[in-house]
């Protein structure tokens, strides 16, 4: 936005005031700005009274001035932009505070009148050095701010202290507050960002001090206004700048007539300001400005130091707290439940009004404020793309669900769709206010808005459906736990892994030796009685059907095992195999209708039993899974390689399923489940055609599903 011109400056443009060019300075002191050589370029038009001579532009400083101020003037116009010094001078019979400054080549020189006695000073620096030395070893920030807004209206004497802190969103707090009795207090109150629009925020970080002496000034015009080069001159630095009149009409609705603020910069940024306020028209000595900055500047070292300290101790107990949780969850059976239930709890990681765990659709919360709100979340986390942590201050759909409109979101199970998320509340909920917070002593022109009621409602509409926001520590936690978490989930799979592994050795082992008994006994039933003769033929079946699925997971294990496949190779007559495949088939489904095209002297060097266990699984699977009872067994060559393939009528498979067809244990999470341990046939299939240097694969050609294996041809001759 263009620059505004000081008359036309309202509530909704002051971000475009130009407070560093006002063109104008408070009155209760004078100025001068000299050029290169030392001529004057321009001065307050109060300058005469203050210092009895005139500074007449374009020429040098009056000779009673430089008498007393030409080492300082000298050295100013040898220094650099950036350059300053002060000192207490007598002119006539007055004495001042001279402050001088280069900015901009321009050296500016300032005079404050003064009567303090210089014995003053020495106390001063004592009582500064005091108040540093009782807040160097301070362990809490809190503590700090409160100690400090005391020593500082003990050192100013003004009526308010406040310790101003800005939040994220550039909208303050008072967050320690020291001030004389009968005044009420500000403690706690929240400011919006405008309040303290942009461009002073930046320029306080530039100029750390900046004092109002009465409200009700008439400013003191530079005289020119402007500079040859038609430019305004810049005061940014100036100790007399006036100020901008809508603030200065905030400050005297409060009732207030005279302030001074200074900054708190910490590593670079505004992080707050100590903001004082007096109830009188009011002016402090250079000196104790002095004394105050240097105060500040201690302030924001141990508040630097205090925050990383406070990060630290925050990170050190929320890991003590993810260590203890983790500890439970290893052993646990329902991972779920044990993470809702698990002490300390999820909701002591965070400042939050509830959490909520997700895991493979399931979704719980610990306080059962936030189930709704957890649901719906869950099902936006899709949208919002595929990050790991979320942490969102304000609701991601269209209504924050009983008033829980901030969420930090992290994902600690990728497979399960596990995550954790923590929910807060609309920040103004929290936000303590305690009724009117003073008489408003009277509005100005721009009406109630410049009161700080009017501050607290602009906030609130600035912060409405927006939670506190997640700091940098709070993520760094989550983030923590979620890495913990995901340890804990791989190590559950690990585990779960081995004793699966155990447990297919036990049922190899332990299963067969039971089944061969029963296949026996069947054997020995007598055939005479009808009765007897049914049911050894269904023992028969049921056994021989449990000894195959023993059979594929006895070698799925071996084959997990990494243990890889026997095969004894020999030079085999394929043809002559699949037509005898083909007739014990017959025999074994009775109602399957096989189709043979074998294409008659093909060999091959391959295991022929283990061939006749994947052929005898390929058409077992025909006549249980496929439609209609009847399949095609065939074998030709393609591309100078043996293809073997099994095909039949069947229901139709998405591209999943079927690209699935071939991994071991998918039945588990199929929703078709795994039926007569389909999975593990197939795995094996596949583990003995690669087995044999050659593939096996699925596809469907109009409606039929064809299991093709390819296997190198064998010269028999050779
Ligand atoms: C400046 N506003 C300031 C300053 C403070 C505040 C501390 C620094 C100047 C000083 O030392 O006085 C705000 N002061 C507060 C608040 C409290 C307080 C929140 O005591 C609470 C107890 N100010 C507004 C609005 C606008 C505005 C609505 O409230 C504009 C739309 C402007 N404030 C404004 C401007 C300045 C300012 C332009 C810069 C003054 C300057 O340095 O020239």
């Amino acid at each position: 936005m263009p620059d505004v011109l000081p008359g036309q400056i309202t509530l909704a443009n002051c971000e475009s005031e130009p407070i560093h060019t006002p063109g104008s300075i408070q009155p209760h002191g004078a100025l001068v700005a000299l050029g290169r050589h030392g001529q004057v370029l321009t001065r307050s038009a109060n300058f005469e009274r203050h210092l009895g001579v005139d500074a007449a532009p374009g020429q040098g400083l009056p000779a009673p001035l430089l008498a007393q101020l030409g080492e300082l003037v000298q050295a100013g116009l040898a220094g650099e932009d950036g350059w300053s010094d002060s000192g207490r001078y007598t002119v006539g019979e007055h004495g001042f505070d001279v402050i001088a400054h280069r900015f901009q080549q321009l050296l500016f020189v300032e005079f404050e009148p003064q009567p303090l006695a210089q014995n003053a000073f020495f106390s001063l620096a004592a009582d500064a050095q005091r108040i540093i030395a009782r807040i160097r070893h301070a362990r809490d920030l809190q503590i700090l701010m409160s100690r400090l807004t005391t020593d500082i209206r003990e050192l100013t004497g003004y009526d308010r202290v406040m310790a101003y802190r800005f939040r994220p969103d550039d909208s303050g707090e008072v967050v320690a507050e020291a001030h004389r009795p009968g005044l009420v207090s500000y403690l706690g109150q929240r400011y919006p960002a405008s309040d303290i629009p942009r461009q002073a925020r930046r320029l306080y970080i530039q100029n750390p001090t900046r004092l109002i002496a009465d409200v009700a000034y008439s400013p003191s015009p530079l005289v020119p206004g402007l500079q040859e080069n038609g430019q305004p001159f810049d005061l940014s630095h100036c100790e007399l700048r006036s100020v901008s009149p809508i603030h200065c009409e905030y400050l005297s609705n409060m009732g207030v007539h005279a302030s001074m603020s200074v900054s708190i910069v910490v590593g670079g940024r505004l992080w707050g300001l100590f903001s004082c306020h007096h109830y009188q028209a009011k002016t402090l000595a250079y000196p104790v400005r002095l004394s105050f900055s240097m105060i500040s500047q201690m302030c924001a070292a141990l508040v630097e130091r205090l925050e990383q300290w406070q990060e630290g101790e925050a990170m050190n107990l929320a890991q003590t707290r993810i260590h203890a949780l983790e500890e439970g969850l290893h052993d646990a059976e329902d991972l779920l439940a044990a993470l809702c239930h698990s002490t300390p709890g999820l909701d002591h990681l965070l400042d939050c009004e509830d959490v909520a765990v997700c895991l493979k659709g399931r979704v719980q919360t610990l306080r059962g404020l936030a189930d709704e709100a957890a649901r719906e979340m869950n099902g936006y986390l899709s949208m919002l793309g595929d990050k790991d942590l979320y942490a969102l201050d304000r609701w991601p759909g269209p209504a924050p669900v009983k008033g829980l409109c901030g969420v930090m979101a992290v994902r600690f199970d990728r497979v399960e769709n596990g995550w954790i998320m923590w929910f807060r509340s609309e920040q103004v909920e929290h936000v303590r206010w305690g009724g009117k917070p003073e008489k408003i002593v009277d509005t100005g022109p721009s009406g109630p808005r410049l009161t700080p009621r009017g501050s607290f409602e602009a906030w609130e509409e600035v912060v409405r459906g927006q939670a506190t926001p997640w700091s940098r520590t709070d993520r760094a936690i989550a983030e923590r736990l979620r890495q913990a978490l995901g340890n804990v989930v791989f190590s559950r799979v690990s585990h779960t892994n081995g004793m699966r592994q155990l447990l297919i050795a036990a049922l190899g082992h332990d299963l067969r030796t039971p089944l061969q008994s029963i296949t026996m006994a069947a054997s020995m039933l007598s055939d005479s009685e009808q009765r007897t003769a049914r049911l050894r033929q269904s023992i028969a079946t049921s056994s021989g059907r449990m000894t195959r699925l023993v059979s594929h997971v006895m070698e799925l294990s071996r084959l997990q095992a990494g243990l890889g496949m026997a095969l004894s190779k020999t030079l085999t007559d394929m043809s002559a195999l699949l037509e005898v495949l083909a007739s014990e088939a017959e025999l074994a489904y009775p109602g399957l209708r096989l189709e043979r095209s074998i294409k008659p002297g093909l060999h091959a060097d391959v295991d022929p039993d283990r061939l006749a266990q994947v052929v005898i699984n390929l058409i077992g699977n025909a006549s249980q899974h496929g439609n209609g009872n009847r399949a095609r067994l065939s074998l030709d060559v393609e591309d100078g390689e043996l293809a073997l393939s099994v095909s039949n009528p069947a229901p139709p498979m998405d591209q999943t399923r079927l690209a699935n067809l071939f991994s071991p244990l998918k039945g588990t999470t199929s929703q078709q489940g795994n039926r007569d341990g389909l999975g593990l046939g197939l795995y094996i299939c596949d583990a003995i055609a690669r087995a044999h240097g050659g593939s096996i694969t699925a596809r469907q050609v109009n409606g039929e599903v064809i299991f093709t294996v390819r296997l190198a041809m064998a010269d028999p001759a050779s």
